[in-house]
This record gives structure tokens, C-alpha cells and sequence, in this order.
């Protein structure tokens, strides 16, 4: 990478704060942005790296309406949540802070104002969906209806149930969530950037200033600008956000992926009142936004747009490396059906195990294409390949010096063959780890900096250096001097990636301050220093502990399934002489008892009345047990033709309803009837 700038501005997707962080916005940026900022810490570079809360919006409206809180409440306990998690895990945001802040709040209001002053909006006037009742405009998800395509309930920009995205107008019988009004339509007037006159300038920036970005990131962007750009409303009817700055602009805020992007700037005011001009203006910073796939267009498209518009120097990001989607265990991750591995919790039930999860979610990253997190390769990664392969060796190289030479670092005599190809193998994977860091492919990093305990490991195999304790002390000491030596490495190595292990390891072997520089050398542990007792880097995961967590998972499922339940469409229409024709009854059970080899069935024998008992075979054994319905009246359908089950002759077929979640549940009358009963 060569040095073409002075300072590196790093900007993270600011979370909504209407829920925690989970592992899908860990892996997609606050991850792979934290390696970068750490990687080029030590390498001696001006870094800033900024993050915060994206508190406005209608996700965050609607929680707390769920809820019965203020938007501000919602806000301020998941700001906390957030911003604490993301502390313990090691991510090293120069600042952290929120789009409700004051600063902010002018900060983007200011940015409007200076565009509106400027003639850069267009005003358009267009309907739309009304609550009349609350007399309040509907955002889209306020918006309530059946879905055109699966006939569900489905919400006006999206059906969670058959994935379709929709518009308002698509619904069937749309009404609004706040009263259950019907949606009435009505005319109100926004501001909108005509993003049509950045488009020339927009295409000479990526399309042919860019082609060096991520093919996901430069595709997306192409197919937008081929598709042409159309004007964009920055505003919105709504309460919360940052009110439009302009009169008669009452009820309305400012649109929150408008207000959203400015809080980068005004994080970074924030923390730097007076210079924080050369992070935004100076030519010589350079700036990059990390981001998910879904957010590439306002990162791309509508901010710089945005700053094109405002001028005054602002710079346009130097790359938007922008990852894929993390699924989990094969399915999507889903804050409102809980379908996540939430950061806090993970915190909880893994305390001390930040890098595991770090490392988990790099080797795994979606970088190029979406990915599965699973419970059990989370295990594997940890035990096989942080224990087994990182920690192994370091272990292996620290508790050698501590036993033939009391843990004072011997120094190296002459070289052999054998140390010289190990050394040029980890100078060459060092070299690889700095060109994958340096061009934002992590998982490709994360793998050379493992290659360079896998040297570590087979050159240990190879020298044997507790033989040579017996023939050669000389020669032990070399080997052990050089395994040393690459423990530092290590030490360099894993900083970005996993910091927590990577500072106790060099703190082991009293190492002072790092440098990415020192990366390939092997004169970074001097001779003649004691190295502190060994300690173990990682320990394995047990079972139990995944155990845990997929059971916690299944009971997930369960209940998602439970609340998408929805009644069976009524059947089509039939006669009452059909109706008639069904002689349904009532007895009362006699004896109940298993039937043999049959999981499902259980064999009746009722008293309908007749003065002969009745068999009925049903097939609810997994919903009662025998001695359960000993005694009560259920429904029988008595004029069924008899029919055999496991060699028992059933005559009739107890009534039974299928509730949420599978389970059976016998019906009978609610007041003791005479055996024999019609039912009608
Ligand atoms: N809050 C969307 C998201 O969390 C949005 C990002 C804003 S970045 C300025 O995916
Ligand atoms: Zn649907």
C-alpha cells in the first residue's frame, strides 16, 4: 500500500438502536473495521475511527409503541446495550455516540438548511396514506393489510410471512396500525434531492475512478446508475427525527437515511471540535465506510451525492468495503423473530471469550457471498484451530524455555538450513497478511497469520529441540531463540484479530510496544530477558456450552412458530343435509390403554349408550396418556364405516382440534351428558 495519505478516516454503518447487535452486524462491519483500524494503528498511521447509534426512524417508533414507551426510552436502553458490547469486545471506536445528540441535531439540520439555501431540492406534492382517524400520515409500515401474494397480513412495505416486498398500494384492505382506520390518502409536500444531476459525476467517480472496489459494492452501484437516478425525498411526516429547518415545514422531520450519514461528521465534530475539518476536507485523509450490502446505495449513491451538493470541500470515501449477509444455523438473522445470536448475550454466556467470537467471525466472514454461522464450526474454529494450532504452539515454545533454560531467552548461534526456510515462510505469509489487510480481504488475512503458527508448529516438529536439550544445547537454544521469535510475531500478527490473546501473549514475552513493521523479522525478543510463566491463550469449548446454545436456538423456533400460527381458511360451503348426515356423539371413556408397537394410537373402549362398549382407535398417543381421559366424555363420529388399525377394529373416530403448535386436544361437552348423546 503505498502512502498517498496522511490520515484514515473509518466510519462504521451506525446501528438502529431499536434492538441489540448480533453477530450478523458484528461479521459484516464492526468486525472487519476494528482488524483495519488496529492494522493500521501499528503500522504507525493516523486513524480515526467513528461509530453510533442511528436513532431515528420508524423501527424505532414502532418498538416503542409496542412497547408503551417514549422513542427516547427505546433509544437510550439500546444505545447503552450497544455501545457497552461493543466495548467489551475489543472494538476500538475513537468515539461512539448517537444521532440524538445535540450536535447532531444541528449538525444535520445545519446540512439542510445549507442545501435548501442553495436552491439543491426540488418540492413535490404526491398523496399519501392517512390515518384520518389519528390524523397523522402512515409511514409504510405503519400500514396494515393482506398480502396480494400469500394472503397473510402483511404490513405495507414488506409480507414477513411469504418474503415479498410490497408497496402500500398492493395491500388488500389496507388500514392503518395505529387505529385500524382504513388508509385514506392525502396530499402532502416534501423536499427531494434530484440525485439525476450527480448521476454524471457519480459514474466518473465509481465507474471509472473505482473499479479497484469489492465487485458487489461496483455492481450494485453500476446497476443503480444504469437503471438512471430519480429525485429522492429527504423528508418525512413523522414526530421523531430531526425537524425540517424551515418554515412551515410543521410535523415534518428530516428523512432519517438522510440524517443518518451526517452523524459520521458529526461524531467526529464531537469528538474533535476544532480540527475536525482535515478528517472530512483535507484531500490527503482518506475515508472508508464500512457498511452491509443493504446500505450501498446510501453510501455509494445518496450521501455523496449529498456532499457533492453541499461542496465547501467535503471529500467523497476513498472505498466502501461492504460485506455480504451472515445467515444463522441456514437461516436469516431476524431482530423481530428473534433469530440471532445477540453480542450482550453472547458476552454473558462466554465470558473471557471476545477473540473466539472474533476470530469466528472472520474466518468465516460473508466477504464475497452470504454465510452460515453455526454453533458447531464456532466450537471446531475454537478447538481446533485457536487451541490446537495458535495457542498449541505458543504453549509449546514458552514451556520449553521455561524448562531448560528458566525462561531467560537464549540467544540464536549460526543459522541452518532449516531455520532460513522457516524464516523465509514467515516472511513471506507476513508479506501475504499485509496485502490481504491492506485490500480489505480479512478472511484471507486471518488465514496467513494462522499459517504462521502452522511454521511455528512444523518447525518445532522438524528441530525436536527437546532431543537436542540431551546432544546440543547450542543448537536448542537457536531453535528455541527462533520459536521465540515467532511467538512475536504471533503477537503482531493477532493484534487485529484477536487482540485480548494477542496482548497477554506479548506481555509473556515482555515485549513493549508493537509494530507492524517488525512483522518478519526475527529479532524481536531480545536475548538475556526473562519471559513470564507460560498461560494458556485459549482454552476449548465443552459440549455443554454448544449444547446450550442450539437448545436455546430450537426453543427459538418453537415459539416463532407459535406466533406465526393463523387458523386453517375457512372451507368451501356445504349443505345442512350434509351436516345432517354426520352423526356425531358423545361417550364416555371406559378404558383407555396403548396399542402395542404403535407410538400413536391408543385403543378406547367408550360407552356410547348402546349398553355394548364401543373400540375406537385415535391417534393422539402423543398428546395423552392412557389414564388421562379415564373417565371423560369426548365426540365420537359413530357412523363411519368400522376400519382396522394394528389388527384392532375401530368403530368411529374421536374429535379432536389441532392447536397452535401441533398439539391435540380431545373435544367433548362442557356439561355432563347422558351417553349416547347427539351432537347437533
Ligand atoms: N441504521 C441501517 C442499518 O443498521 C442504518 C445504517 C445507517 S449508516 C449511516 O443497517
Ligand atoms: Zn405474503
Amino acid at each position: 500500500m503505498q502512502q498517498d495519505h496522511k490520515r484514515t478516516l473509518i466510519t462504521t454503518a451506525l446501528p438502529y438502536a431499536n434492538g441489540p447487535v448480533h453477530i450478523g452486524h458484528l461479521a459484516g462491519v464492526y468486525v472487519p473495521a476494528d482488524i483495519y483500524a488496529r492494522f493500521l494503528r501499528l503500522r504507525g498511521e493516523d486513524v480515526l475511527m467513528i461509530g453510533g447509534s442511528d436513532e431515528h426512524g420508524v423501527p424505532i417508533t414502532i418498538k416503542a409503541r409496542e412497547e408503551g414507551v417514549t422513542p427516547q426510552d427505546i433509544v437510550d436502553r439500546y444505545h447503552a446495550i450497544i455501545r457497552d458490547s461493543m466495548k467489551e469486545l475489543g472494538i476500538t471506536f475513537d468515539i461512539y455516540s448517537r444521532t440524538t445528540s445535540d450536535i447532531h441535531r444541528h449538525t444535520a439540520s445545519e446540512f439542510f438548511r445549507h442545501l435548501y439555501d442553495q436552491g439543491k431540492f426540488v418540492v413535490k406534492t404526491s398523496e399519501q396514506p392517512y390515518d384520518a382517524e389519528a390524523g397523522e400520515f402512515l409511514a409504510d409500515r405503519y400500514v396494515a393489510g393482506t398480502c396480494p401474494h400469500c394472503g397473510k397480513e402483511a404490513y405495507g412495505d414488506q409480507c414477513e410471512a411469504c418474503g415479498s416486498s410490497l408497496s402500500v398500494t398492493d395491500l388488500i384492505d389496507p388500514h392503518s396500525r395505529l387505529t385500524s382506520a382504513p388508509v385514506s390518502w392525502r396530499e402532502t409536500t416534501h423536499w427531494y434531492l434530484p440525485l439525476q444531476d450527480y448521476e454524471q459525476a457519480l459514474r466518473k467517480w465509481i465507474l471509472d475512478g473505482h473499479r479497484e472496489w469489492k465487485t458487489n459494492v461496483y455492481g450494485q452501484c453500476k446497476s443503480w446508475l444504469d437503471m438512471g437516478l430519480q429525485p429522492r425525498a429527504v423528508s418525512r411526516d413523522l414526530k421523531w427525527g430531526v425537524p425540517v429547518p424551515v418554515e412551515g415545514a410543521e410535523g415534518k422531520v428530516l428523512y432519517v437515511w438522510f440524517d443518518a450519514p451526517i452523524g459520521y461528521i458529526s461524531n467526529t465534530k464531537e469528538l474533535l471540535p476544532d480540527s475536525w475539518e482535515k478528517w472530512w476536507k483535507d484531500p490527503e485523509t482518506r475515508i472508508i465506510n464500512f457498511i452491509g450490502k443493504d446500505n450501498i446505495v446510501f453510501h455509494c449513491i445518496v450521501f455523496p451525492a449529498m456532499l457533492m451538493a453541499y461542496g465547501d470541500g467535503f471529500q467523497l470515501p476513498d472505498n466502501v468495503p461492504a460485506n455480504e449477509f451472515l445467515n444463522l444455523e441456514g437461516d436469516k438473522i431476524s431482530t423481530s423473530r428473534n433469530w440471532a445470536v445477540w453480542l450482550h448475550e453472547y458476552l454473558r454466556d462466554f465470558p473471557g471469550r471476545q477473540d473466539t467470537l472474533r476470530y469466528v467471525l472472520t474466518a468465516n466472514a460473508p466477504e464475497a457471498k452470504d454465510n452460515d454461522f453455526t454453533w458447531a464450526d464456532f466450537q471446531a474454529r475454537n478447538n481446533n484451530e485457536l487451541v490446537a494450532i495458535l495457542g498449541n504452539f505458543v504453549n509449546r515454545a514458552t514451556v520449553l524455555t521455561h524448562k531448560y533454560l528458566g525462561g531467560t531467552v537464549p540467544a540464536a548461534g549460526e543459522l541452518t538450513d532449516i531455520d532460513r526456510t522457516m524464516q523465509r515462510e514467515v516472511a513471506e505469509a507476513s508479506a501475504r497478511l499485509t496485502e490481504a489487510l491492506s485490500t480489505f480481504h480479512f478472511r484471507e488475512g486471518l488465514r496467513e497469520a494462522m499459517e504462521i503458527a502452522r511454521i511455528g508448529n512444523r518447525y518445532l516438529q522438524e528441530t525436536q529441540p527437546w532431543q537436542l536439550a540431551k546432544t546440543d544445547t547450542a543448537r536448542m537454544e537457536t531453535v528455541l531463540n527462533l520459536s521465540l521469535q515467532i511467538c512475536a510475531n504471533l503477537a503482531i500478527a493477532f493484534t487485529p484479530f484477536t487482540p485480548f490473546a494477542a496482548s497477554r501473549l506479548a506481555a509473556m514475552l515482555r515485549l513493549g510496544d508493537l509494530s507492524w513493521n517488525q512483522l518478519g523479522s526475527f529479532d524481536i525478543v531480545a536475548a538475556g530477558i526473562e519471559i513470564a510463566q507460560p498461560e494458556l491463550l485459549f482454552e476449548k469449548i465443552e459440549d455443554e456450552a454448544i449444547q446450550r446454545q442450539t437448545e436455546r436456538l430450537e426453543e427459538i423456533k418453537r415459539t416463532n412458530k407459535l406466533k406465526a400460527w393463523r387458523p386453517e381458511p375457512q372451507a368451501p360451503d356445504i349443505d345442512i343435509d350434509t351436516f345432517d348426515r354426520a352423526d356425531i356423539r358423545v361417550g364416555t371413556v371406559l378404558e383407555c390403554t396403548k396399542v402395542p408397537k404403535a407410538d400413536k394410537l391408543l385403543r378406547f373402549s367408550i360407552d356410547d349408550g348402546t349398553g355394548t362398549p364401543r373400540t375406537i382407535v385415535s391417534g393422539i398417543a402423543q398428546h395423552y396418556a392412557p389414564e388421562e381421559l379415564v373417565g371423560k366424555q369426548v365426540c365420537f363420529i359413530a357412523n363411519l364405516p368400522p376400519r382396522k388399525l394394528k389388527g384392532i377394529e375401530s368403530q368411529g373416530m374421536i374429535l379432536s382440534a389441532a392447536s397452535a403448535g401441533g398439539k391435540l386436544v380431545v373435544i367433548g361437552p362442557t356439561g355432563a351428558v347422558s351417553p349416547g348423546s347427539q351432537v347437533k
